[in-house]
């Protein structure tokens, strides 16, 4: 098989790894075992990557009409396939691939994944106004620039304004926590028998909170305040979860 090119957005820490979404096809192919190699992406050259390199359509559309160019994109020379959407990957690589000891979507769980992923993001809602800004930090200056400006827009005032101070740091930070607490409720390992969400094996919904862990805790930093508290909420659940999936974060890092 040859490898399969995975499109990912790089970030000035050695080693490190920090987009959610990408995140989550990277987990997706270390835990399918499938070979891949991955192509870095600054987030201005996004687009061209998909209107010129690639000649796809965009992922989707944004609120004001515009096309949205984003990243995971991969293109499997083995089918001639290039798509983007997370989702819509880890599909294809089921539906490609199928092995049923690795599935992301075990039989008949795509529509429960799905209602997974909308509660998920209608609850985590709280935690962006801490970690986005957090994320021009470790951008390299290109990828930097175009964050700081799209954010800010869909901020409403500058990134560097939006992290939150004094009372209103503590309000939201505890919203954050009991977000995450709602969460954690949903855990039931005594009932699936496991660490993950659906027991024993991880399915492409660890991948996504995993994703999302991963890029709070690299944008936080390990060793910030925040990180080490959010490490510490829930019975240490969501450090942990990043360990449990330590096995599928593979060696192919920037
Ligand atoms: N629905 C897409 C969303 C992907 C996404 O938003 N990716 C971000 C990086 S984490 C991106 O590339 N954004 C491009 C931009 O903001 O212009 C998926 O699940 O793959």
């Amino acid at each position: 098989m040859q490898p399969i090119v995975f499109y990912d957005i790089p970030c000035k820490i050695a080693g490190a790894t920090w987009s959610p979404n990408t995140w989550r096809i990277r987990y997706a192919l270390n835990y399918k075992q499938l070979p891949y190699t991955t192509v870095w992406i600054e987030y201005p050259d996004i687009a061209a990557l998909y209107t010129e390199t690639l000649k796809i359509p965009p992922c989707s559309t944004r609120r004001d009409g515009s096309p949205y160019y984003c990243l995971p994109v991969i293109h499997d020379p083995n089918t001639g396939t290039t798509i983007s959407d997370s989702p819509i990957i880890a599909a294809y690589l089921d539906k490609t691939y199928p092995d049923p000891e690795r599935a992301l979507f075990p039989p008949n769980t795509h529509t429960l994944q799905k209602a997974f992923r909308s509660a998920y993001d209608e609850i985590t809602g709280p935690m962006a106004p801490f970690v986005i800004p957090k994320v021009a930090d470790i951008l390299r200056a290109p990828s930097e620039v175009y964050f700081v400006e799209t954010r800010s827009k869909s901020f409403g005032k500058p990134l560097r304004e939006v992290f939150p101070t004094g009372e209103e740091y503590t309000e939201k930070w505890e919203k954050t926590k009991n977000a995450f607490g709602k969460i954690d409720a949903w855990y039931c390992a005594e009932e699936s028998g496991g660490p993950f969400v659906a027991g024993r094996n991880p399915t492409f919904a660890d991948f996504v909170i995993g994703g999302e862990m991963q890029w709070t805790r690299v944008a936080f930093g390990e060793d910030s305040k925040e990180w080490k508290e959010w490490a510490s909420w829930h019975g240490g659940r969501w450090a942990k979860l990043i360990e449990d999936l330590k096995p599928y974060e593979g060696e192919d890092q920037v």
